[in-house]
């Protein structure tokens, strides 16, 4: 009897903490540290344009936005003439968090993802989308590397990362290389 009130109690803590770390994500200010900083994906791919045979191929994107779309041919013209989409983002830009906070990136767009770690921002796995820039060596290969395949989204999921060294982390996405995010642990 007295192991299973242990047990309670400790879940509630958890819960307690977990709450805490979502509240302060949220904006609320709070003099303890943060427990979860999140990074959101965004994109808004048109289903209709990006499904086509001729494009990615059926159920790709599962944006369910409606309205506000982003074109198949349009994400290539804009990504090659050097103004990419700014649609296609992880919110926020940048970020300043203590040393231990667990990073979640969620994937809120209608597209896959990568949030890949890298040491200088530059392009993705995909040439056509990185309007010049070379592609950076966490992103080569693409998802036949287990390194990179490690760091991907899919719509609707989360990646954790935790243990971060102090100092300045750069994260892009390979696929869509101006999706990118700098995080500095205090
Ligand atoms: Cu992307």
């Amino acid at each position: 009897m007295r192991k299973i009130t242990v047990t309670k109690f400790g879940l509630l803590a958890g819960g307690l903490m977990f709450a805490g770390g979502l509240m302060f994500a949220g904006g609320t200010q709070e003099e303890d540290p943060p427990s979860l900083a999140q990074v959101v994906a965004l994109d808004e791919c048109d289903p209709a344009t990006f499904n086509a045979p001729t494009a990615v191929g059926p159920d790709f994107c599962k944006n369910v936005a409606l309205g506000a779309s982003t074109k198949f041919a349009d994400l290539f013209a804009k990504a090659a003439h050097g103004t990419p989409d700014p649609n296609w983002d992880f919110e926020p830009d940048a970020m300043i968090v203590k040393k231990g906070t667990v990073l979640s990136a969620v994937n809120q767009g209608g597209e896959p993802h990568t949030f890949t770690e890298v040491a200088r921002f530059g392009g993705g796995f995909l040439g056509p989308l990185n309007g010049g820039e070379e592609t950076v060596p966490e992103c080569a290969g693409g998802f036949s590397r287990v390194e990179v395949a490690k760091t991907r989204i899919l719509q609707g999921s989360q990646l954790q990362i935790t243990g971060l060294s102090k100092g300045e982390h750069l994260f892009q996405c390979c696929i869509h290389p101006w999706m990118r995010t700098k995080v500095e642990v205090k």
